[in-house]
């Protein structure tokens, strides 16, 4: 399987339930590798932006006031199938429909405070990267068990 990045991103809902330690350890322990991380407050129009596809759709106010609300914590995460690993990861987007085992089914209730985001396709998550992280923000280096996983 191609080796991609995608971002991830722990929404303010999520750091006021403390489950950043239990988002990154998933991904730690599925094999995934953190390639860079930020906590930041997102400026209003980085949130346009970033949910700029649902610009039309009702929710987006709500989207956008929610999202900066309090800091979120911004990362890459890489591996072989990256985008749609951490989909699958993260769960349906209504938490009510989430499969158990998900993070969204362990963790969340209400589709407007779903603790996590995450890429939903190649072409978004390079988009989305770059929204958050310059080049020389993003750190390639090679983890020791790298062999074992692919
Ligand atoms: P996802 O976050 O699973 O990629 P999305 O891109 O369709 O889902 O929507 C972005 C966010 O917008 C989602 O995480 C929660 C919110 N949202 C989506 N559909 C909604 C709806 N019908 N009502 C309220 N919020 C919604
Ligand atoms: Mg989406």
């Amino acid at each position: 399987m191609e080796v991609q990045r995608t971002y991830v991103m722990v929404k303010p809902d999520g750091i006021q339930r403390r489950a950043l330690g239990d988002v990154i350890g998933r991904f730690e322990r599925r094999g995934l590798k953190l390639i860079a991380a930020r906590l930041l407050r997102i400026p209003a129009a980085l949130a346009q932006r970033h949910y700029s596809e649902h610009k039309e759709r009702p929710f987006f106010g709500d989207l956008v006031e929610y999202i900066t609300s309090g800091p979120v914590l911004a990362m890459v995460w890489e591996g072989p199938g990256a985008v749609s690993v951490a989909r699958a990861m993260m769960g349906a987007t209504d938490p009510q429909k989430a499969t158990p085992g998900t993070i969204r089914g362990d963790l969340a209730l209400d589709i407007g405070h779903n603790i996590i985001h995450g890429s939903d396709s190649p072409e978004s998550a390079a988009r989305e990267i770059s929204l958050f992280f310059s080049p020389a923000e993003l750190c390639d280096y090679p983890l020791v068990e790298e062999g074992w996983l692919s």
